[in-house]
C-alpha cells in the first residue's frame, strides 16, 4: 500500500517541492498551509499522480491544528511520514532593536507550531509503532549569525526537539530526522524582509540551493530501508561555507 505523508508549509518553497517529489514516487499527500488558492492549485496538479487532500490551518492555532488533523477522511488518516516544514524568519535585526511581533511569529510558528502538529500526529505513530518524522531545521540551528538571534534560537530549538523526539520515540521504532539547509532560494527572504528590496540581493551572485535540492534529500531519507535512519543532514550550496561565508561573484 502507498504511504501517506503530511507536509506543513506545502504552499511554497521546500514544502511544495517535497509534495512534487513525493507525488513522483506515488506517496499520498496531505498538504497543509494557509493560502487556500495555492493549496487548490497544487492539489489539482498533483492529483494526476497521487491521492491528495488539503488542510487549511495556521500552525499557531493549537485547536485548529488538532481539529484539522482529526478531520482527515479515512483514506488519509494514517500518516506514515510527517514533514514539519512550515516556518519562516521574520526580520533580521540586532537583539536590541528586534520587533516583539517578529519574535512571537518565529517562536509561535517555527517552534510551537511544529510541536502542535507533532502532538496531533505522534499518538497514531506510537500506537502503530511505525512512522517517520522529518523536521526542517536550518544551518541557523547549528550556528548563530549576526542579527539572526531569535530565528537562530527557534532553529536551535527545532534541533533540540528533534533530538528529544528521537530519544523518546526510540522504543516505538519511529524514525526522526533533521534536515538542516543553508541558503535556499524560496519565498523565505520575501517573508523575512516583508517585501523590502533587501530580499532581492540574498540569492544574487551565486547559485543558492533550490527547494528541489532539499526535496530530493527528503525523498532519499524516507526511502531508506527500515533499519536505516538518516538522523541529521546539514546542506549548503557549494558557494556557502557557513552562515556568514558565501562566495559571491558580484
Ligand atoms: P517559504 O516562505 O517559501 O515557505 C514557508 C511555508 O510555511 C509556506 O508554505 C507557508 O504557507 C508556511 N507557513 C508559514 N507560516 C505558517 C503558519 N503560521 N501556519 C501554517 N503554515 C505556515 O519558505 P521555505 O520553503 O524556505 O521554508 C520552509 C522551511 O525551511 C522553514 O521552516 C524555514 O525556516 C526552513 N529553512 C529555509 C531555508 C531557506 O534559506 N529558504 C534554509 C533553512 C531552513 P502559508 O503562508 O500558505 O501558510
Ligand atoms: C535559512 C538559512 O542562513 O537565512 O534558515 O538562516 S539562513
Amino acid at each position: 500500500m502507498n504511504k501517506t505523508a503530511l507536509i506543513t508549509g506545502a504552499t511554497s518553497g521546500i514544502g511544495r517541492a517535497t509534495a512534487h517529489e513525493f507525488a513522483k514516487h506515488g506517496i499520498n499527500l496531505v498538504l497543509c498551509g494557509r493560502r487556500q488558492e495555492r493549496l487548490d492549485t497544487i492539489e489539482k496538479a498533483l492529483s494526476k499522480q497521487t491521492d491528495v487532500h488539503t488542510l487549511n490551518f495556521d500552525v499557531r492555532d493549537k485547536e485548529a491544528t488538532q481539529n484539522a488533523i482529526s478531520s482527515l477522511p479515512d483514506a488519509f488518516k494514517i500518516i506514515d511520514i510527517l514533514i514539519n516544514n512550515a516556518g519562516n524568519a521574520h526580520g533580521l535585526d540586532p537583539i536590541q532593536t528586534g520587533d516583539l511581533d517578529d519574535w512571537d511569529a518565529m517562536m509561535d510558528i517555527n517552534v510551537k507550531g511544529l510541536l502542535y502538529v507533532s502532538k496531533a500526529v505522534i499518538p497514531q505513530m506510537t500506537e502503530r509503532k511505525s512512522g517517520h518524522i522529518i523536521n526542517i531545521g536550518s544551518s541557523a540551528g547549528k550556528e548563530v549569525y549576526p542579527k539572526g538571534n531569535v530565528y537562530c534560537g527557534s532553529k536551535h530549538a527545532v534541533l533540540a526537539i528533534t533530538e528529544g523526539m528521537r530519544i523518546d520515540l526510540n522504543p516505538f521504532g519511529i524514525k526522526v530526522t533533521a534536515i538542516n539547509p543553508g541558503l535556499v532560494e524560496t519565498e523565505f527572504s520575501k517573508v523575512r524582509f516583508k517585501g523590502d528590496a533587501a530580499a532581492d540581493s540574498v540569492y544574487k551572485g551565486y547559485k543558492a540551493l533550490q527547494a528541489e535540492d532539499i526535496a530530493e534529500v527528503i525523498q532519499f531519507a524516507v526511502s531508506r530501508p527500515a533499519h536505516v535512519n538518516i538522523a541529521d543532514v546539514l546542506m549548503f550550496c557549494t558557494a556557502q561555507a557557513n552562515s556568514t561565508i558565501v562566495n559571491k561573484n558580484v
